[in-house]
């Protein structure tokens, strides 16, 4: 009998002894995500495709579905008593829930309801990401500084990827464990146990319209990776770039590759492209307890402290031994 959701926290609780708490609010995670996942698949039929006149607290104009999925995601959390507040990529400030549920709750939830949003018309995958935070004791009425803690704080993290199927990656602490939405049953089942990021990669993922802007380490990187086997790697290098983190980053926890949003000459005031409190750190959390490595370059974002709810980090993350070689070469320059 596959091992569903549930049944999987049930033994890890038995194993490392994970608060019952922690179990209900990835299960409501789960739920929100099956919402989704659906809400997703059937876009063209609800008229959810496109665009809305609006726009984030990022100054991106949003789609439709990044709305109906935060709200699909907000709805998930704030009757349970379980979560004091949330943060979301869509929501400027943070999102209190109703103070009637908010005195039981133990945890903070930062998530980004729709990540590759861009991709969801043009049928290539999305995601979602998310990452549970110890609430500060005693805290109801939630603002932004009770966030501000390091991503090595996380007591869980993962994504759902909409994909060729619909699947939960997950983390609190032990390995990181992959699950397949089964629509038969309507549940997600252990499919991916023990994911863990081979070491060693012929395989690089970055944004190459940007390398006018690069800094020299990455530059160097990256050209020494297309020199190929004539080259100082002595071997051949394939790229991708789906535009899509999720994307990337559960093909990287499959078969290994590094991902790279890096700092360059046009994101330095904004400190990078990818936010770190519902980006950069719970997809480090994931990479990282799959044996990967994730860091800015200069240093590991998980031990960054944050200083607002949508900072942005630049990000390098994945097969072990490639991201330290970029992160040697940042330290050459
Ligand atoms: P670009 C999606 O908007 C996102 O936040 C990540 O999921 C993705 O890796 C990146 O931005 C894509 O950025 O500049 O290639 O559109």
């Amino acid at each position: 009998m596959a091992k569903t959701l549930l049944q999987f926290l049930t033994e890890e609780q038995r194993k490392s002894g994970l608060d019952n708490g922690l179990i209900q609010v990835i299960g409501d995670v789960a739920n929100a995500c099956k919402t989704i996942a659906s809400a997703v698949n059937r876009a063209a039929f609800t008229g959810s495709s496109g665009y809305l006149e609006s726009e984030n607290v990022q100054g991106e104009t949003q789609k439709k579905l990044d709305v109906i999925t935060d709200e699909i995601f907000i709805g998930s959390q704030n009757w349970t008593g379980r979560v004091v507040g949330m943060a979301s990529e869509e929501m400027d400030d943070v999102i209190p829930v109703p103070q009637d549920v908010a005195g039981k709750g133990k945890y903070l939830l930062c998530f980004d309801p729709l990540d590759g949003s861009s991709n969801v018309d043009v049928n290539i995958s999305v995601g979602t990401i998310f990452s549970v935070l110890n609430a500060p004791a005693g805290v109801t009425t939630v603002s932004a500084s009770d966030f501000m803690q390091k991503g090595v704080t996380q007591v869980a993290a993962g994504y759902a990827v909409y994909g060729s199927s619909t699947m939960l990656v997950l983390t609190t602490g032990n390995g990181v464990n992959g699950f397949t939405l089964d629509t038969n049953i309507g549940d997600f089942v252990l499919t991916h146990p023990n994911m863990t990021i081979p070491a060693d990669t012929k395989e690089f993922a970055i944004n190459a319209s940007n390398m006018r802007f690069w800094e020299a380490p990455v530059k160097r990187y990256i050209d020494e990776c297309l020199a190929g086997k004539e080259g100082p790697r002595g071997r051949d290098f394939n790229m991708r770039w789906v535009a899509s983190m999720v994307a990337e980053i559960h093909r990287i926890l499959n078969r290994g590759g590094i991902f790279m949003y890096p700092l360059d000459s046009k994101l330095k005031d904004k400190g990078g492209k990818l936010r770190l409190m519902y980006e950069a750190n719970p997809m480090s959390f994931i990479v990282e307890q799959a044996g990967g490595a994730s860091s800015t370059g200069r240093e590991r974002i998980l031990e960054i402290q944050p200083n607002g709810l949508h900072q942005r980090v630049p990000v390098i993350m994945g097969s072990k031994n490639e991201v330290e070689t970029v992160v040697s070469y940042h330290k050459d320059a």
